[in-house]
C-alpha cells in the first residue's frame, strides 16, 4: 500500500512538472464555444492561464498538468498575495464530477495540496469522456470565501 502510494506521488510531481502544453490553446477555443451549449450554471467559471483577484490582496491562476485526457491529471493552482508574492493562506477544495453524471463519478471536496514550491494541486481522475467540472472553494479559518469552477472536456 505504501509503494503504491509513492508511486503515485511519483506520477504526480513527473505530471506536474511537465512542460506547459502546446494543445492548451485550442482546448481553450474549443472550451469557450463549447460554454454555451453546457446544461447547468457557468457563473464564476475559470480558464487555465487567466489570472483571477481574490479579494484586494489576492490573485492565482491555475493550469492543468496536460491537456485533460483520460486517466489522472492534475490541477495546479498558484495563489498571489502581497506584492505578487506565492502565498497559502488559503485551504482550497475541489469537487470534480461530470454534470450529467454527478453521483456516478463525483467526487467529494478534495483538498488541494502544497507542494514544496508552494504550489496548490489538485489530482483529478479523469475516467471516461465528457464534459466535467471541478467545483472550488476557498476558505481561510474554515469560513468559505470565494467559489470558482472548471470546466473541460475529454
Ligand atoms: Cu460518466
Amino acid at each position: 500500500m505504501k509503494k503504491a502510494f509513492r508511486y503515485i506521488f511519483a506520477l504526480l510531481i513527473v505530471l506536474v512538472s511537465a512542460p506547459a502544453m502546446a494543445g492548451e490553446h485550442d482546448m481553450h477555443m474549443k472550451h469557450d464555444s463549447d460554454a454555451m451549449s453546457l446544461p447547468t450554471v457557468h457563473e464564476n467559471v475559470i480558464h487555465a492561464g487567466k489570472k483571477y483577484h481574490l479579494g484586494d490582496e489576492y490573485s492565482y491562476s491555475y493550469e492543468f498538468s496536460t491537456r485533460p485526457k483520460l486517466g489522472m491529471i492534475v490541477v495546479k493552482l498558484e495563489l498571489l498575495g502581497k506584492n505578487k508574492k506565492r502565498s497559502s493562506d488559503f485551504q482550497i477544495v475541489g469537487d470534480t464530477y461530470m454534470p450529467a453524471m454527478k453521483e456516478a463519478h463525483g467526487s467529494g471536496d478534495v483538498s488541494f495540496k502544497l507542494n514544496k514550491e508552494g504550489y496548490y494541486l489538485l489530482p483529478v481522475n479523469v475516467v471516461m469522456r465528457g464534459k466535467w467540472v471541478i467545483d472550488l472553494k476557498f476558505s481561510q479559518e474554515g469560513k468559505e470565501v470565494h467559489k470558482a469552477k472548471i470546466w473541460f472536456e475529454v
